[in-house]
């Protein structure tokens, strides 16, 4: 393939050995480990590629991350190059389009992946992909029924009152503004719209704050009374973006915050 015609035009970094100077990412692909290594590689190139604000990235040559500023359109443009493949997996077996484990290309060649973005979660099954922030000061909770605490968040999920929800519990060890991120991405049409139900019961209710790449969206303090209620607002633009519920720790424990059933879905004007 042309280099012009390559989905993944950019190196975002490289682990072999100052290959043209300023993308090497002061670590070497490491052979003797190369069934751990991999893995790892995968998940620092998914991070350049989501904090670049893209779904596509690619392995390439064992130790490179290759990522583009317009990957996601081209990728779509160009898709899969035919002809002779190869990739391989941390076994250094043959890897192919359905493979279920990490996988490099060869020389001149992107094994190359997509970061699902978000549609739906009601945190019945699992958390969706959602990512739990590692610069706050704790973790949101996936829970069925009651919190551990009386007077404070929701006796059972929105979704059926079976099944889960997230939340953060503000018993101790928590304090005031302690906060608890979880983030996932959502890739926008210029007609997404997103909904999400919060309940918010509690004396010393905090702050749940939704943000959109940085941008706040959604911001709500203090008691809502003991119910879930559902919240829906549009979200400008195309393409890719972090969506990221924030709890914030109110003065004591009544503080619990929970959320359920987020969705992005396409709503006309
Ligand atoms: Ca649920
Ligand atoms: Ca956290």
């Amino acid at each position: 393939m042309k280099p012009s015609e390559r989905a993944l035009k950019v190196i975002a970094f490289e682990d072999r050995d100052k290959w043209q100077g300023t993308q090497h990412s002061g670590r070497m692909i490491d052979w003797t480990q190369w069934k751990t290594y991999l893995p790892e590689l995968v998940c620092r190139c998914a991070e350049a590629a989501w904090k670049s604000g893209q779904v596509f990235f690619g392995i390439q040559f064992f130790g490179e991350c290759w990522t583009s500023v317009n990957g996601n359109d081209n990728f779509a443009k160009y898709g899969e190059v035919s002809g002779a493949k190869r990739c391989e997996d941390s076994k250094l077996n043959d890897c192919n389009d359905l493979s279920t484990t990490a996988c490099t290309g060869v020389a001149n060649m992107n094994y190359v992946y997509q970061i699902v973005a978000l549609r739906e979660c009601n945190f019945d099954k699992d958390i969706c992909g959602f990512e739990q922030d590692k610069n706050d000061t704790f973790d949101w909770t996936r829970l069925q029924g009651s919190t551990r605490s009386v007077d404070t968040g929701p006796t059972g999920d929105n979704t059926s009152g079976k099944g889960y929800y997230m939340y953060i519990e503000a018993s101790q060890p928590r304090v005031q503004n302690d906060n608890a991120k979880i983030s996932h991405m959502v890739t926008l049409s210029g007609q997404s719209c997103l909904k999400f139900s919060y309940h918010m019961y509690g004396s010393n209710i905090g702050t749940l704050r939704v943000t959109l790449s940085g941008g706040v969206i959604f911001e709500k303090g203090g008691d809502q009374g003991n119910v879930w209620k559902t919240f829906q607002t549009r979200l400008k633009g195309t393409g890719s973006r972090k969506l990221t519920f924030e709890g914030i720790c109110g003065d004591d424990w009544r503080g619990d915050i929970a959320i359920d059933d987020v969705m992005i879905y396409d709503c006309q004007v």
